[in-house]
Formats: C-alpha cells, sequence, structure tokens
C-alpha cells in the first residue's frame, strides 16, 4: 500500500487543501480534504487496465462550487429535509433552503463545503485516513456542536467509509457518501449498459418536490431482485420515473438479508462494486440532472429519509451519551 500527500489548492477563503492518495495493486483512490471528496478512484478492467470509475473534476475551483456533490461526504442530513423543518422531540429547528424550500444535503454550505483536518497512514497494508470536522451549534440550523470523523479504509480490493458524530446535545445525524460511479472507466459510456442488482423490500414514493412520501412498495415499477439492465429502467413511461428527472431519485428499503445489499455490474469491462451498508435505506440516484445525463449511478447509503416527517417511531436521536456511527463499504471487482 502506497501513501502520497500532496496540496490540493487553497479555497477562496484561504482554506488550504491537500489531496491524499491510497494505492494498492488493486485500487488507486484520490481523497481531498474538501468535503471527504473521492475525487478518484481507479480499478483494474479485465483486461488489466487501470481506469477511474467514480465522476470528477480536475480543480478546486470546479468543488468548491460542486452542484452535483460529486464524491462527498454529505450532511449533516442527507437527503431532502421537506420544508427545511427538523423536528427533534418538542424542539423544531429552522434549516437552511437550498431546494425547492426543503433542505437539501444539509444546506448550502453542507458538510461537503467544509475544509476536514486530515491524518492519513499505512498500517497492516492498509491505507486509513482519518478526517475530522467540528460543527458548531446551529450549523445551516442544526442543533448540537457535533465532532464529525470520517475514516476511510482501504484493504485489498475494498474500500470502508465509517462515519462517527459526537454531539453535545439532542440531534439527528444521517451522513451519506456521494460518489457517482460508471464502470465503464473514464466515462467512456454512460450506465445505460450497466447492471444494477438491489436486496431491497421497498422503496419511497416522491412527490412534486422529490421528497420520499412513505416506504411502501405501491408497484414494481422498479425491481432489481434479479439484475436489471440499466438502461431498460430509465427510459420507463412512468409517473415515478418522469417525477424525478427521467430515471432513477428514490430510497429503497434494504431487506438485510444478504452479504451485500446493492451490485452493480458492466459486461463490457468485467468491473463490479457490491455494496454493503450498516443503514436500512439505499438512495438510488441515476444522474438524471447531470450536464451528461445518467453518466453516473450514487449509491447514498442512508437512514430513511426525512425520517421525523415520516416515520418519527423509527428516528434515533444523537447526544452525548449516544454517539452515532454507521459505516458502508465497497467491494471492487474485475
Ligand atoms: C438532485 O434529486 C437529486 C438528488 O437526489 C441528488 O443528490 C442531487 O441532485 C445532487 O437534487
Amino acid at each position: 500500500m502506497k501513501l502520497n500527500i500532496t496540496e490540493f489548492g487553497t479555497t477562496f477563503n484561504g482554506e488550504e487543501v491537500f489531496l491524499y492518495n491510497l494505492k494498492n495493486e488493486f485500487v488507486d483512490l484520490e481523497i481531498i480534504s474538501l468535503g471527504g471528496i473521492i475525487k478518484s478512484l481507479k480499478t483494474s478492467d479485465k483486461n488489466g487496465n487501470f481506469e477511474n470509475i467514480v465522476l470528477g473534476y480536475k480543480t478546486l475551483g470546479e468543488y468548491e462550487k460542486n452542484e452535483y456533490f460529486y464524491g462527498c461526504i454529505t450532511g449533516r442530513v442527507a437527503g431532502r429535509t421537506k420544508d427545511g423543518i427538523l423536528k427533534i422531540g418538542n424542539k423544531i429547528y429552522e434549516l437552511q433552503k437550498n431546494n425547492g424550500g426543503n433542505n437539501l444535503h444539509g444546506g448550502p454550505n453542507g458538510l461537503n463545503a467544509k475544509v476536514w483536518k486530515g491524518d492519513a497512514k499505512v498500517s497492516d497494508n492498509k491505507g486509513i485516513l482519518t478526517l475530522t470536522y467540528k460543527s458548531p451549534h446551529l450549523e445551516n440550523g442544526f442543533p448540537g456542536e457535533v465532532d464529525f470523523k470520517v475514516i476511510y479504509t482501504l484493504e485489498k480490493n475494498e474500500l470502508k467509509i465509517e462515519y462517527f458524530g459526537d454531539s453535545d446535545r439532542d440531534t439527528y445525524i444521517n451522513l451519506t457518501n456521494h460518489s457517482y460511479f460508471n464502470l465503464s472507466g473514464e466515462a467512456k459510456y454512460d450506465i445505460k449498459e450497466q447492471f444494477l442488482k438491489v436486496n431491497a423490500e421497498g422503496y419511497g414514493w416522491v412527490d412534486e418536490n422529490t421528497v420520499p412520501l412513505k416506504m411502501e412498495r405501491e408497484d414494481n415499477f422498479v425491481n432489481f431482485e434479479n439484475f436489471q439492465k440499466l438502461g431498460d429502467i430509465l427510459q420507463l413511461s412512468h409517473k415515478q420515473v418522469e417525477i424525478v428527472g427521467g430515471g432513477i431519485d428514490h430510497p429503497f428499503e434494504l431487506s438485510k438479508k444478504y452479504n451485500f445489499d446493492i451490485e452493480l455490474k458492466d459486461e463490457e469491462s468485467g468491473r463490479n462494486i457490491k455494496v454493503k451498508s450498516s443503514e436500512p435505506v439505499a438512495v438510488i440516484y441515476t444522474g438524471n440532472f447531470l450536464d451528461k445525463k445518467h453518466n453516473g449511478i450514487c449509491f447514498e447509503m442512508q437512514d430513511y429519509p426525512d425520517i421525523f416527517n415520516f416515520m418519527p417511531e423509527k428516528a434515533k436521536i444523537y447526544n452525548n451519551k449516544i454517539e452515532y456511527y454507521t459505516y458502508t463499504t465497497f467491494e471492487f471487482n474485475n
């Protein structure tokens, strides 16, 4: 395992951003300390060609804009919080609104826009990057001073991302990673030729504000119990496909009965990814609003979306006694 740390640039408000490169025989991974963004992730195709399988930018300036949330730690709360209203216990918090009256992905300056403190090492042939950030009470409207920590561990052909949140008072946290995967390598072709399998029990429906209303399967508009070619799904003439800009942008309630939650594969390159998470839901987004539509697919592993609005009975509250901890692993094969 090789570790290399370089300066990636200075943000508009003068903060230094570093680039961490972890590389072994299976994966060549680059992460920047702005937003914990996975800038590139190279794996080999069936012919031994090492190519990047995530969407990314070249410059820090592009990542400071990052309208598509490429590769980033997403939060304090991933997804949409309807009307930007977070109800915790008997308290109501007004969050910053940045998406049609909702709070999306923690707001206009969410965790993706923060410069995290990085510490990287190689130990027992594992590459380990630990990023930390202290979020002040009521940052973007969220309660609690929270010490966030995200640990990226690369070992052989597996990347594990662990998320920790330690709050000084009652709050809610729901973090994820927002990488867009495209197994063709260097986005040679879009995801329509790739096949997806999701071990899910059901999925949320979205309304005109693209906020999941409830986690029920009202019909089989997408059923990924067996591999489905994404191109067949993305062109479906179904209200739920059309309402999200032509594709998928829905939460899937995972069955958690198998040793992985999601598998994406591409026959031409021979690559596949298996995703496994501690979390009950995967928000799957097929890049419907990208400038190059369907150029990548996101597996935003997370808690039930907008849980206090739609499933308060399942909501967890974190504080100085109950730490937030979740993880997601990505296994890369060819
Ligand atoms: C769009 O609706 C989608 C979100 O799911 C995605 O996370 C965002 O673009 C980047 O708003």
